[in-house]
C-alpha cells in the first residue's frame, strides 16, 4: 500500500453519521497513514474537551436520578501514569489519586466537585506542573467546583444521599464500608454509559488500531530465523509511541513456536527457529483508547502445510464469528459461529476462550459475552486453536465497529487470509522498515 492511502479511519468517519445517538461532528480526520512510509505522528482531536465531559456527565446525572456518583483517578504505583479510563472519561484529568464526586436531583447534576491534592511547587519542581484545586482548574475543566482532596471525605456527609452510592475505586469502596453504607458499582454503571461510542471516541479508537497494525507491519519484517521475540516486541512497541501512542494497551504478547499455545505469553525471550509459528497479540493505547489486534505468522515466511491447515481453519472461523456481528446480536453468537468451523475440522478442543470482547476504554470493556451488540459499540473477533504437542498455536484478532446493519472491521488493512497475509510477509521482509 502507498504511503499516505486512506485506512479504517476514513471509512469509520465516513459511516459514522448513522452509528450514535450523541455522535458529533469531527472536525478533522484521523491522518490515514500507509505501511511502510516515515512514521507520521497522529493529531486526533482530544475526545476529553471541557464540553464532552461536561455532556458525559449530563448523561450520569439522567442515569442516576437522585443519587451521588463516586471516582477515584487511582494510584500512581510506577511509569507512567494514566488516570482509571472512565474517571478521564469524566474529567478530561489524570492526576494521582484525584476524587470525582456528582449528586443528581431529578436527573440533572446537582453538585459536581473534583477533589485534587494541594498545590505543591516542590512535588511540581521534581516531577512538572500538576492541576491544583483553584480557579485555574475550573477554567480548564469547565467542573464547577474544586476542592482538596483533603476535603473530600469530610464532604461527603453532605453529599451522599438516601440511595446507595455509586462508587469506582477500591479506595472509596473501603471508605463507604466503613461509613456502614451500601454502594453499587460505579464501574458497571459508566462502562455501561460508555459502551456506545462518540464520534470522537471512535476516531481515537481507530487511530489506536491503525498504528497497532502499522507497528505489527515493521515486526512482521523483524521476524526471521535468528531473531529474537524482544526484537519484535520492540519494533511493536516502538511503532507505538513514535506516532504519539500512550503505549502498549496491554503487555505485548510474541510468542513463537512452544510459545503460541500459551495465551497470555509475556516474556518474549525465545530466539525464533525456522519452521516456527508465531502468534503476535498486541494493541496501542492512544489518548485513552485500546486497541487489540493478533497476527500469526510463519518466521519462515511460509506456512508448512500442517500451518495452513489450522490457520485456514483460525481464518474460516474469524469470518463466520465476525459474520454474525450486528445490533441485536452478542458475541456469544459469533463464538456458536465460529466454533461451528472449528467443530466441523475436529478443531474445536482447542479452542479455549471466548471468541472475543467489548473493546474501548479498557481491553476488555462491556458489551459482555452475551450482552446486547448496539451501533457504535466495539468489539473483538479472535478465534484461536492452539495444538501444544504440535507447538502451533494460532489466533487472528481484528477490531469491529458495530454499524446499523451490520459490523466494519477497523483493522482490516493488515492482511489476515492466507494467501493475502503470505504476499504482504514477502513484502515487509523485502525491506528495510524497522526505522
Ligand atoms: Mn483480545
Amino acid at each position: 500500500m502507498k504511503a499516505n492511502a486512506p485506512t479504517a479511519s476514513f471509512l469509520v468517519l465516513a459511516l459514522l453519521g448513522a452509528v450514535s445517538a450523541n455522535s458529533r461532528p469531527a472536525e478533522v480526520p484521523t491522518p490515514g497513514l500507509g505501511f511502510f512510509g516515515p512514521a507520521q505522528i497522529y493529531e486526533v482531536p482530544n475526545q476529553a474537551t471541557p464540553q464532552f465531559c461536561k455532556e458525559r456527565r449530563g448523561r450520569v446525572a439522567k442515569k442516576i436520578e437522585d443519587g451521588v456518583l463516586l471516582i477515584s483517578a487511582g494510584k500512581n504505583i510506577e511509569g507512567r501514569f494514566h488516570a482509571n479510563a472512565l474517571f478521564f472519561w469524566l474529567t478530561g484529568v489524570s492526576v494521582p489519586d484525584a476524587v470525582l464526586a456528582i449528586r443528581a436531583v431529578a436527573g440533572v447534576v446537582e453538585t459536581e466537585r473534583l477533589y485534587l491534592p494541594p498545590k505543591d511547587l516542590d512535588f511540581e519542581r521534581w516531577n512538572g506542573p500538576r492541576l491544583a484545586p483553584d480557579d485555574s482548574t475550573l477554567l480548564a475543566t469547565g467542573i464547577d467546583s474544586v476542592g482538596e482532596l483533603s476535603a473530600w471525605q469530610a464532604d461527603l456527609e453532605g453529599l451522599l444521599t438516601e440511595s446507595s452510592p455509586f462508587v469506582a475505586g477500591e479506595d472509596i469502596e473501603t471508605i463507604i464500608d466503613n461509613l456502614g453504607r451500601k454502594h453499587r458499582s460505579g464501574t458497571n454503571l459508566l462502562r455501561e454509559l460508555a459502551a456506545v461510542r462518540e464520534e470522537s471516541e471512535l476516531a481515537a479508537i481507530s487511530a489506536a488500531v491503525d498504528m497497532t497494525q502499522q507497528a505489527l507491519a515493521e515486526a512482521f519484517a523483524v521476524v526471521k530465523p535468528g531473531a529474537w521475540e524482544f526484537e519484535a516486541e520492540a519494533a511493536i512497541e516502538s511503532g507505538y509511541r513514535k506516532r504519539g501512542a500512550f503505549g502498549p494497551s496491554f503487555p505485548s504478547i510474541v510468542g513463537s513456536g512452544p510459545n503460541s499455545c500459551y495465551l497470555h505469553y509475556r516474556s518474549n525471550s525465545r530466539q525464533f527457529q525456522a519452521g516456527d509459528i508465531v502468534v503476535m497479540d498486541v494493541g496501542a493505547r492512544y489518548q485513552n483508547y485500546c486497541a487489540d489486534v493478533t497476527r500469526t505468522i510463519p518466521v519462515s515466511a511460509e506456512f508448512t502445510p500442517r500451518q495452513l491447515e489450522v490457520y485456514t481453519a483460525v481464518w474460516d472461523a474469524s469470518v463466520a464469528g465476525a459474520a454474525t456481528l450486528k445490533p441485536g446480536a452478542s458475541i456469544r453468537d459469533a463464538h456458536e459461529a465460529a466454533r461451528g468451523v472449528l467443530a466441523e475440522r475436529d478443531l474445536d478442543q482447542y479452542f479455549l476462550h471466548g471468541v472475543g470482547h467489548g473493546l474501548g476504554l479498557f481491553v476488555h470493556d462491556t458489551p459482555g459475552f452475551r450482552g446486547e451488540l448496539k451501533a457504535g459499540m466495539v468489539v473483538t473477533i479472535e478465534p484461536g486453536v492452539y495444538i501444544a504437542e504440535e507447538e502451533l498455536g494460532v489466533r487472528i484478532e481484528n477490531d469491529w465497529l458495530i454499524t446499523e446493519d451490520g459490523a466494519v472491521c477497523l483493522s482490516s488493512e493488515l492482511p489476515c487470509a492466507p494467501d493475502e497475509l503470505i504476499a504482504f510477509l514477502a513484502k515487509a521482509r523485502g525491506l528495510d522498515v524497522a526505522k
